[in-house]
């Protein structure tokens, strides 16, 4: 494939690429949806790696791919592949992460890019200096709804910001039964709901604001001290955390972070509020916008006429044919081949935002340790 550019770095004009030869590693849910969205493409899947061979071989065999490696480097270090998928548990997300770099692929790795922030700095600039794509699925930004958000925000239609807040909420954690890897610190990192939720409900304020939160006050908390069927591990990670934070354009705010909440299976939900106006966007609801002014309130449709044109870019079906999570990974690995191509698609999120979300999730951690107000340092990378 011919040599590109990063979309942070400056294009000598677009190209189309042959094909996207993909590589997946990781045969859980998430490398399903990566696959879903390779094909949707019309990209190719030459190899996928997993746990075991079996898990590699079954994932094959079900997804229709050529090659099922149980040495997950080997199938990295193809000469056929030109991205990687990085789609495993956390703590391979570095390592995996950086042999790709430096075997010269393009990569999309899972967040948290890194369990560290220093790691994900690292990462971040080896993908740069290396001209790499490099991009983490920060996904719930190909709404059209979230993204009419940010035009009206960008626009001043809401005025001055001076609020936001909102949530994000799952209730998969709820069982004390519930056990998984991400419960172990030592693979899932050492934060557990913020590190995987709430780093979607902080890239969906940034992204919606396009400011930056500059300090955090926050708590951590879970339900119960052990996991797993026999009472098993003790656990040392958070089911829950609440912040407030300041930001560098002078809002404030709050959010609540929750994988205990019964009845709740996904839902990210963010309201900004300006002097003008406010809005509310619901993950669970992805198709509409509430809209409030003074002397009126309303529900913006991504079948109305009159979106953003960014809006109107991530609408991928017809009127009246409701659009979800898949198609926003569809719409995130079609950026991520036209960046690939040398385009510089609009708000594709890269490895400096999965950096973002790391030094977020220390500040966090910080905050609720030591019980106060912690700066969250800029990320100029
Ligand atoms: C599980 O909590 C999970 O799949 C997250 O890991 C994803 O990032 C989120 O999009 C949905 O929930």
């Amino acid at each position: 494939m011919k040599k590109v550019t990063s979309p942070d770095a400056p294009t000598s004009g677009p190209t189309t690429p042959r094909t996207y030869r993909a590589a997946i590693i990781g045969t859980g849910f998430m490398g399903r949806v990566h696959s879903h969205a390779i094909r949707a493409l019309g990209g190719e899947i030459v190899g996928v790696a997993g746990s075991s061979h079996a898990k590699a071989e079954r994932f094959r065999a079900s997804h229709g791919i050529a090659r099922a490696h149980s040495d997950a480097l080997e199938l990295v270090h193809d000469p056929d592949v030109d991205v990687v998928h990085v789609c495993t548990p956390n703590h391979l997300h570095a390592p995996l992460t950086r042999a790709a770099l430096a075997a010269g692929k393009h990569v999309v790795c899972e967040k948290p890019l890194a369990t560290d922030a220093a790691t994900a700095r690292e990462l971040t600039r080896s993908a740069r200096e290396r001209e790499r794509v490099a991009v983490v699925p920060f996904v719930y930004r190909f709404h059209p709804m979230a993204r009419e958000a940010r035009a009206r925000v960008a626009a001043g239609s809401l005025g001055r910001v001076g609020l936001a807040h909102g949530g994000y909420l799952q209730d998969w954690f709820l069982s004390p039964e519930e056990d998984n890897w991400r419960v172990d610190p030592d693979i899932g990192g050492p934060t557990r709901a913020f590190g995987d939720i709430g780093s979607h409900w902080c890239d969906m304020l940034e992204f919606v604001t396009g400011d930056r939160v500059t300090a955090v006050s926050a708590q951590t908390s879970r339900i119960t001290d052990s996991r797993g069927t026999d009472g098993g591990r003790s656990v040392t990670t958070e089911d829950l955390a609440s912040f407030q934070f300041t930001t560098a354009g002078g809002a404030i705010g709050t959010a609540v972070i929750s994988q205990v909440s019964p009845g709740r299976k996904n839902q990210l939900f963010l309201e900004v509020s300006g002097t003008e106006g406010s809005l509310r966007f619901d993950q669970e609801r992805p198709e509409t916008l509430w809209s409030g002014e003074r002397a009126r309130t309303g529900t913006v449709s991504r079948d109305d006429p009159g979106l953003s044109a960014e809006a109107a870019r991530m609408v991928r079906l017809p009127v009246g044919h409701p659009q979800g999570y898949q198609d926003c990974f569809n719409a995130l690995i079609a950026d991520t081949a036209a960046a690939i191509a040398g385009h510089r698609p609009e708000g594709l999120p890269v490895f400096a935002d999965g950096l973002r979300a790391a030094v977020l999730a220390e500040a966090v951690l910080l905050s609720a340790r030591e019980r106060r107000w912690v700066d969250v340092p800029p990320t100029d990378e």
